[in-house]
């Protein structure tokens, strides 16, 4: 059995980003030997840190919305993955676009639509902190982008169209977290969720229960991959409609609902 999880919001608070509410949870999961998988819009930096907070430094984690897939050596396929040259031990996939490409066609679309946002990586430090409520070095870590660009939309809806569609045209696609949009390749939370369930397969000969927590948009193609999902509410505004049958929505925010 596996849990695949949301942070921000879900297993983290929105505002504080605590999750001393779950922990009874998550050590009810780690005796019983099930693996509690991070699934996120953070990076990888941030995660690595997280996840030795979290006590989850055996599960593997997907990062940036899908962008960045993060194998742990109980995860690595000896014929499949190259050695590790992660000074972690971790093998990482990185299936969608990078960032340096992404932050390019962002500028050339600004220009030619002439609509208005601002992208993570022009905002200045002390502008990421007060906009999150993250801390200094946290926010440091968010900032370390390797497969989307989060951004604060500064325009109307119609032209939100126009740029959902710009970046359809480029190979872009499009979600909403919590806070901000973003913006990434052809990848997102659940075709990742996907990929791990068939490298847990291959590896264990057979297919595991999966269970999904979430709370945002960017969370639907997560639920949908999973054999239970639960939603948790939002403090974002947005609708999530989910298609899994086997849906349990929380009444719970954050952590009380996980
Ligand atoms: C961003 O992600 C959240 C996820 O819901 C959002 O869109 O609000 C990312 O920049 C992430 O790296 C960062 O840790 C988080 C902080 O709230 O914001
Ligand atoms: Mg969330
Ligand atoms: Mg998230």
């Amino acid at each position: 059995r596996l849990v695949f999880t949301d942070l921000d919001g879900s297993l983290l608070d929105h505002d504080s980003y605590d999750w001393s509410p779950a922990k009874p949870w998550l050590a009810r999961l780690a005796a019983a030997r099930i693996a509690v998988i991070p699934v996120t819009s953070k990076t990888r930096a941030e995660l690595l840190s997280l996840r030795l907070e979290l006590g989850l430094a055996k599960s593997p984690f997907i990062a940036e919305n899908g962008a960045v897939i993060g194998l742990p050596p109980a995860w690595q396929h000896a014929r499949l993955d190259r050695d590790p040259t992660d000074p972690h031990g971790l093998v990482i996939k990185t299936p969608g676009l990078d960032i340096g490409f992404i932050r390019t066609r962002l500028e050339v679309i600004r220009e030619r639509l002439g609509v208005r946002f601002q992208g993570m990586g022009a905002m200045r430090l002390e502008d990421i902190m007060a906009h999150t409520g993250l801390s200094e070095p946290a926010a440091r870590q968010a900032r370390v982008r390797e497969g989307s660009e989060p951004l604060i939309w500064q325009d109307d809806d119609a032209a939100l169209e126009r740029f959902r569609q710009a970046l359809a045209d480029d190979g872009l696609r499009l979600t909403r977290g919590g806070r901000f949009w973003h913006v990434m390749g052809e990848v997102h939370k659940g075709a990742s969720v996907d990929w791990l369930i068939e490298r847990f397969t291959s590896l264990r000969g057979s297919r595991p229960l999966t269970l999904g927590l979430g709370d945002g948009p960017n969370d639907i193609p997560m639920l949908d991959a999973v054999d239970r999902a639960v939603l948790i509410p939002g403090h974002h505004g947005q609708r999530v409609e989910v298609s899994n049958p086997m849906l349990y929505c929380a009444t719970g925010y954050g952590p009380s609902g996980w």
